[in-house]
């Protein structure tokens, strides 16, 4: 595979409405767009850092550098067999997965759309529907449990609730009151601290499926203690971050429920590797997913059918997010599945004239 162009784009696209997360409030979605060339064929890749360290450390701007000087020259002077050897072939560049991850997973798409097979095939996924969970923003406590009720009315698997110190006893009491049986689960986005043993450990009456990521956004000892110390089963979000870090993690007893996000740990044939650790030690996965456009949506959906995605993942309907996406596919669940895009690749086409109208700049490398 030879590739003979790199497009990277910058795009601005706003969300219906605002999310808002223990570690801020967001109205827009701010991504790169990779596009891969390569004899006539194009794949497409997005990323997930935000324009500042708010989520995990990498921003925009330096994996713009990263990119430029590394992955984007690689790619320009290197043919490869398969988008597999490219985990390896950029280890010299340290970190920085999400960079790495968005222009791996262009190739990817391209690889697939020249093979003329769907993506998840060449992961070994063969369903071609996935269960899908909604992950709520923070409100008021009665505008989320309207919220609660509307999603589970539509069909909606698990219910993710966003937390932080002050937004969480009562949020529980009143959703928990209201919908006794839902799957429910929490995501404090590394809003606590081990001070919060004893808070952690009332959560357990709620019955949660997990909490996920309640500590520091690079810990795993504090997690592995505080395991210890309650009995719902806790997940890593923001800790995750390459496929030594999972086998650490789990290793330690960091967790016991795996969220996968293919940006934040460095692409597809590190989630195939953490993929073949997990199911190996029978822990759970599912898909996370960072109110990704329809090219990271789609990526996620394809390698959401691999069999040890087994909790529904956070691939909700794109409308929830976004009025008008830059795919031409509507990506939306049904009564809780969402079906996988079908044709080669991730099967989504771009919707040009929009994305141009939400494209800040955009540059193209050449061989
Ligand atoms: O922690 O999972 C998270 C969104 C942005 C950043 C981090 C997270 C999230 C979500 C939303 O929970 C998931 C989604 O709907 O894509
Ligand atoms: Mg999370």
């Amino acid at each position: 595979m030879r590739i003979d162009e790199i497009e990277l784009r910058i795009i601005d696209l706003p969300f219906v409405s605002p999310f808002k997360t223990s570690f801020g409030s967001q109205d827009t979605k701010t991504s790169i767009i990779v596009t891969v060339r390569s004899e006539g064929v194009e794949g497409y890749g997005e990323s997930t850092m935000d324009p500042l360290p708010t989520y995990r450390e990498e921003t925009i701007d330096g994996a713009l550098v990263v990119m430029r000087g590394r992955m984007v020259p690689w790619l320009l002077a290197n043919d490869i067999d398969h988008p597999a050897q490219l985990l390896d072939a950029w280890g010299a560049t340290r970190g920085n997965p999400m960079a790495k991850a968005c222009v791996e997973l262009a190739v990817w798409d391209c690889y697939a759309r020249q093979q003329g097979v769907p993506l998840r095939t060449l992961l070994g996924g063969e369903r071609t529907e996935i269960p899908v969970g909604a992950s709520l923003g923070m409100g008021t406590i009665e505008s989320t449990v309207d919220s609660v009720e509307r999603h589970i009315a539509q069909g909606y698997k698990r219910i993710k609730l966003k937390i932080e110190p002050g937004w969480d006893v009562e949020l529980l009491e009143a959703v928990r009151g209201r919908f006794p049986d839902i799957e429910l689960t929490v995501d404090a986005n590394s809003a606590y601290t081990l001070d919060d043993v004893e808070l952690l450990r009332s959560f357990d009456r709620f019955g949660l499926h997990y909490i996920e990521q309640p500590l520091d956004y690079d810990d795993l000892t504090d997690h592995a203690v505080l395991a210890g110390q309650i009995e719902t089963p806790l997940c890593l979000d923001e800790s995750l971050t390459s496929v030594a870090r999972v086998k650490a993690a789990l290793d330690l007893g960091a967790c016991s429920v795996v969220n996968v996000k293919v940006c934040r740990v460095g692409g597809l044939e590190a989630v195939r590797r953490i993929h073949a650790l997990c199911t190996d030690r029978d822990v759970p996965m599912w898909c996370g997913g960072m109110l990704e456009t329809g090219i990271g949506r789609a990526h996620n959906i394809h390698l959401a059918t691999m069999p040890g995605f087994v909790y529904p993942g956070d691939t909700a309907s794109a409308s929830r997010t976004y009025a008008r996406d830059i795919v031409e596919q509507r990506l939306e669940a049904s009564n809780g599945m969402m079906p996988v895009p079908t044709g080669a690749g991730i099967g989504v086409t771009l919707d040009r004239p929009f994305l141009d109208s939400v494209t800040l700049s955009s540059e193209v490398h050449r061989r």
